[in-house]
């Protein structure tokens, strides 16, 4: 995870993570451990942690939400199946639409590819409307292009001020 997020190039996927359950920082952390167990996905790069307000249904507790960004050899759906093994492992259960959750694992980005299943759809359809998911995106791979404008530029058109750094940097 020695990397930084210099070269858009030293990452094959960008995944995001968000819990609003329990010790929140440690689910995230706990995830991204998990994340990088086998050989076959690589920590490259890890945002900060930030503190943010629910986003869509807001009658919810705030979220932490983090990104990294992996290397890996896995085509998408594995990868996609690697992100679901990690929130089964961690005991989430689905309780309603965009609502309170132990641990979620998104991929936002996989290499430039876009995908587009009932399943899978990448890039992350919402990416550009949320400053949850933009905001520490930022940190990890602010020069991807999402449709044509980059991370960087998506995010100068949020409003992004309830997405705080939790250690207060
Ligand atoms: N995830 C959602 C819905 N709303 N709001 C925040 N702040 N963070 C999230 O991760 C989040 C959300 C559905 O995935
Ligand atoms: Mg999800
Ligand atoms: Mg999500």
């Amino acid at each position: 995870m020695e990397r930084t997020q210099r070269d858009a190039r030293s990452w094959d996927a960008v995944l995001g993570l968000g819990s609003n359950m329990g010790d929140k920082a440690a689910n995230i952390e706990m995830a991204i451990a998990m994340l990088g167990e086998r050989s076959d996905v690589r920590l490259v790069a890890r945002s900060r942690v930030y503190r943010t307000a629910p986003w869509g249904v807001t009658d919810q507790d705030w979220f932490v939400n983090a990104c990294v960004s992996v290397a890996t050899g896995l085509p998408a759906r594995e990868l996609l199946a690697r992100c679901q093994e990690v929130e089964h492992r961690m005991g989430r259960v689905r309780r309603r639409h965009w609502g309170e959750r132990v641990i979620d694992v998104d991929i936002l980005l996989y290499r430039d590819e876009v995908i587009a299943e009932p399943d899978l759809v990448v890039p992350h359809p919402r990416i550009a409307e949320r400053g949850f998911v933009l905001v520490p995106l930022a940190d990890v791979a602010a020069d991807a292009r999402i449709a044509g404008r980059t991370v960087g530029q998506l995010l100068d058109a949020v409003d992004a001020s309830d997405v705080v750094p939790l250690d207060g940097a």
